[in-house]
């Protein structure tokens, strides 16, 4: 049986744990304690999409105890942990295996470089729209279920045990175009919803908001196109209006950041736009809004519709 180390103990981490755990032997690692001992303490409570229930025993493990143990490394932390996530993936690989990897599947861009630094050569990327939440410690809600988007030359092992696992996986050539449509889906639906305090779905029953979603995933597009990534005919902000659509009822992960008191992933979403805009010569004045409002909402100042105007 494969054996997997799954970095991280939120929503996705819990949600890809409790799917694996009869195709794998899974661990779980991560640093929030209350939900780390109320799956220790029950087993996890996994809430189908259909409301059906389960408890399913998670083994949550220490890290000094599987010193190169493991074959797969599933990196699901927030990217602002990625560092600390690179040792302990370091840690874990069993570099024995030559085929033992490391897999992020997180928001953002930058992730894959960050593990690269003490990993080299291990290291796949891959995106997924699976959705959950965890509306209390020790329970997990999948809210909407999605597909695994992975590179063409990953490890076979590993599409077999998701597939197996009952994870939809699709393998990609131009994994590129997957990631920054990701990246400008992120940019555009995250952050107003984490300002306004609004679900995915409220976004597109406001004007200002649409404009903002279309001026954001225009600039995510600009930045793409200028960094020699091929979109094809992709319509950026098309693509953030069906998902906000499919996930209209869902809170967006960075309003439960926000709404827990956590920081939020804003660095490696509109983050990045700005550092790869940077970098290309593209203004990009809408994520850059914001990067700036998101981290000042996480010092604790409150923004309403109004405070959101347009900059000419
Ligand atoms: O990935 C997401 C998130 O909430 O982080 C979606 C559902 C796509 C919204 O941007």
């Amino acid at each position: 049986m494969i054996k997997v180390a799954i970095l991280g103990s939120g929503a996705l981490a819990s949600f890809f744990a409790a799917r694996l755990h009869e195709q794998a032997e899974v661990h779980l690692f991560g640093h929030w304690r209350e939900q780390l001992a109320a799956i220790r303490e029950k087993g996890l409570r996994l809430i189908e999409t259909t409301g059906e229930e389960q408890f399913i025993p998670i083994q949550v493990s220490q890290l000094s105890r599987y010193p190169d143990y493991f074959d797969l490394v599933l990196v699901l932390v927030k990217s602002g942990q990625t560092q600390l996530a690179a040792m302990e993936a370091h840690l874990l690989l069993n570099r024995q295996n030559p085929n033992s990897c490391i897999l992020t599947l997180q928001n953002g861009l930058g992730n894959k470089e960050t593990l690269e630094e003490l990993n080299p050569g291990r290291v796949y990327v891959g995106s997924t729209t699976e959705a959950a939440r965890v509306p209390e410690p020790g329970t997990v809600e999948h809210t909407g279920k999605g597909t695994v988007h992975l590179p063409e030359g990953m490890e076979r092992e590993v599409v077999s045990v998701l597939s197996r696992a009952g994870i939809e996986v699709s393998l990609h050539s131009n994994l590129d175009a997957i990631l920054w449509t990701k990246l400008a889906i992120n940019s555009a639906i995250n952050p107003l919803t984490a300002l306004l305090g609004m679900k995915n779905g409220q976004l597109l029953r406001e004007p200002l908001c649409l404009a903002w979603m279309e001026g954001l995933t225009r600039e995510v597009e600009r930045v793409a196109k200028a960094s020699g990534i091929e979109l094809g005919d992709r319509n950026l902000f098309d693509e953030a209006k069906a998902i906000a659509t499919r996930t209209a009822g869902n809170h967006s992960s960075m309003l439960q950041d926000m709404e827990s008191g956590r920081v939020t992933e804003i660095e490696a979403i509109c983050g990045a736009v700005v550092r790869y805009g940077q970098r290309a010569g593209v203004p990009v004045p809408l994520n850059t809004h914001m990067l700036e409002w998101v981290k000042q909402a996480e010092g604790g100042r409150h923004f309403s519709l109004k405070d959101l105007n347009l900059p000419e």
